[in-house]
């Protein structure tokens, strides 16, 4: 017979999945409370751990280490983490389609994790598959922007992963190229890539590397919630202690 109710076990995975309520990977960036108005791309939700912003209106001016504008720049990472829950978002001007600049084509990246052995874990920005002891091929024209794609490793299957391929920019402000953005969402059970007890890089960047994106996010302890049953047993607990507290006011002993 089936209980009306669900199990513990099934309950604590869903509490450990609800703590990010707020966010939800849907290529949309009202859930972080970014205000790309406010000047500084801060968020509400989560954390900025990267933030390099052109804001020029040359299409060719340099980004660092490379030039390119608007159309290259990547400019800010967000993230939220609790434990081993991960959500992430990159806001970039490159289209993720690919950008022909001056009759040259370049291509959006991969994006790579870096838990604690280096940036071996990818992320296929097409597909969302998660490759772990990944190997990566570097960006053409800045080496130093590495890593650019996956070129091998373990594919452990997709994870939630939202990037406008055949999108819309989504666009604020005037409407000029410098208003012009692309939003990228993700979410990774980090447990799946074997754990990560301290800080988790996230890492991006397009073929001539010549913007790169990169932050990191420290562990957050996940939020406590008390599973049903152990509620019951604490509640046993304390009635048990006053029960022999009052045996031993009683009795007279301590
Ligand atoms: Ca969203
Ligand atoms: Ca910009
Ligand atoms: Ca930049």
């Amino acid at each position: 017979m089936r209980s009306c109710l669900p199990s513990i076990a099934v309950l604590s995975i869903l509490s450990s999945r609800l703590f990010a309520g707020p966010i939800t990977v849907d290529g949309h960036w009202t859930d972080w409370g970014i205000q790309p108005g406010g000047g500084d791309w801060s968020s509400s939700t989560g954390q900025r751990i990267f933030y390099e912003d052109y804001t020029g209106s040359d299409g060719g001016a340099y980004v660092g280490p490379g030039w390119g504008g608007q159309y290259f720049d990547v400019e800010a990472i967000y993230a939220q983490r609790a434990g081993q829950d991960l959500y992430f978002a990159i806001v970039t001007g490159f289209d993720p389609d690919g950008v022909i600049y001056l009759g040259s084509p370049y291509t959006p990246g991969d994006i790579f994790l870096n838990a604690g052995n280096g940036w071996n874990v990818g992320i296929d920005l097409e597909t969302g598959h998660v490759f772990t002891g990944a190997t990566s091929t570097n960006p053409a024209d800045f080496p130093a922007s590495a890593p650019f794609t996956i070129a091998g490793g373990t594919d452990i299957g997709a994870t939630a992963l939202s990037v406008p391929f055949d999108g819309s920019p989504l666009v604020y402000g005037s409407g000029n190229q410098t208003s012009t953005h692309f939003f990228f969402e993700g979410y990774l059970d980090l447990t799946r890539i074997g754990g990560a007890d301290g800080p988790v890089g996230i890492h991006w960047t397009m073929s001539c590397g010549n913007d790169v994106g990169r932050g990191y996010i420290g562990y957050v302890e996940p939020p406590a919630v008390p599973e049903p049953g152990t509620l019951g047993l604490l509640g046993i607990g304390s009635l048990a202690a006053a029960v022999v507290h009052r045996r031993r006011q009683r009795s007279g002993r301590p």
